[in-house]
């Protein structure tokens, strides 16, 4: 396999913010006499805005209690906390391991994409002192169908000119791994308990080069014997 580019997952691959969304979602849901525990932050991992709403809601038996209209107006309320949460990242945020990578895939010409479902992610890069780092990020936004369906990876491939078949998707969150795999990109996983990564890490510490070059050199030999 020709390598041509890592596509990476924002929070809890590059960052974790997971803490900010969890404490913005706190004192929202707080407000509608919803008490949520760090259980619930777990399952709202990559999952959007709305959908973390949802899940919320559904939690604390108010699935249907509130319009469309007044859900977005709560969405906002929690976007408005987290993003004044934001003001407190920095370079210093960046997990471990992440920015030596980046260096190092400038260096070897091998493109990094990001496919984050954050609304938030360029100012997050930008927070982090990474905007450079990154030759194109999916926009959020435009995106219809959240992972684990593949758009967003896919929509990341055609922003860096790339197939999906030289691209390697890193992820800490199932629904993640599970749409890299269905576009046919190698994955990799960060964390406990994700099932069907080509490879997994149980933090970016241990997302090397070297790692890496190890999963390029395991898959050339697997396809070989099986040709
Ligand atoms: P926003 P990722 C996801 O980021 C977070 O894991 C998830 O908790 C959050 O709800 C989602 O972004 C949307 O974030 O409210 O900023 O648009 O893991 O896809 O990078
Ligand atoms: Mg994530």
């Amino acid at each position: 396999m020709m390598l041509k580019a890592l596509i990476f997952d924002l929070d809890g691959v590059i960052t974790d913010t997971a803490h900010l969304h969890f404490l913005a979602w706190k004192s929202v849901a707080a407000e509608l006499g919803i008490a949520i525990d760090e259980r619930m932050n777990h399952a709202l991992k990559g999952i959007s805005r709305m959908a973390s709403l949802e899940r919320i809601l559904q939690f604390g038996g108010k699935a249907t209690t509130f319009s469309e209209t007044q859900k977005i107006v709560i969405a906002t309320r929690k976007n408005e906390r987290y993003v004044a949460l934001l003001s407190s990242l920095g370079p210093d945020a960046i997990l471990p391991g992440i920015a030596p990578l980046l260096a190092e895939l400038k260096k070897r010409g091998i493109k990094a994409g990001l496919a984050s479902a954050s609304l938030n992610a360029p100012r997050i890069l930008a927070s982090l002192n990474l905007l450079d780092a990154f030759d194109f990020c999916a926009d959020a936004s435009r995106i219809t169908h959240p992972k684990p369906h593949p758009e967003i990876f896919l929509a990341a491939c055609t922003g860096l000119g790339v197939v999906p078949e030289e691209c390697i998707g890193v992820e800490d969150a199932q629904a993640g791994i599970d749409a890299i795999n269905v576009c046919g990109m190698l994955s990799i996983g960060i964390g406990a308990s994700l099932n069907n990564a080509g490879l997994l890490l149980s933090s970016t510490e241990e997302l090397t080069w070297a790692r890496i070059a190890g999963l390029l050199d395991y898959t050339d030999k697997a396809t070989a014997v099986n040709r």
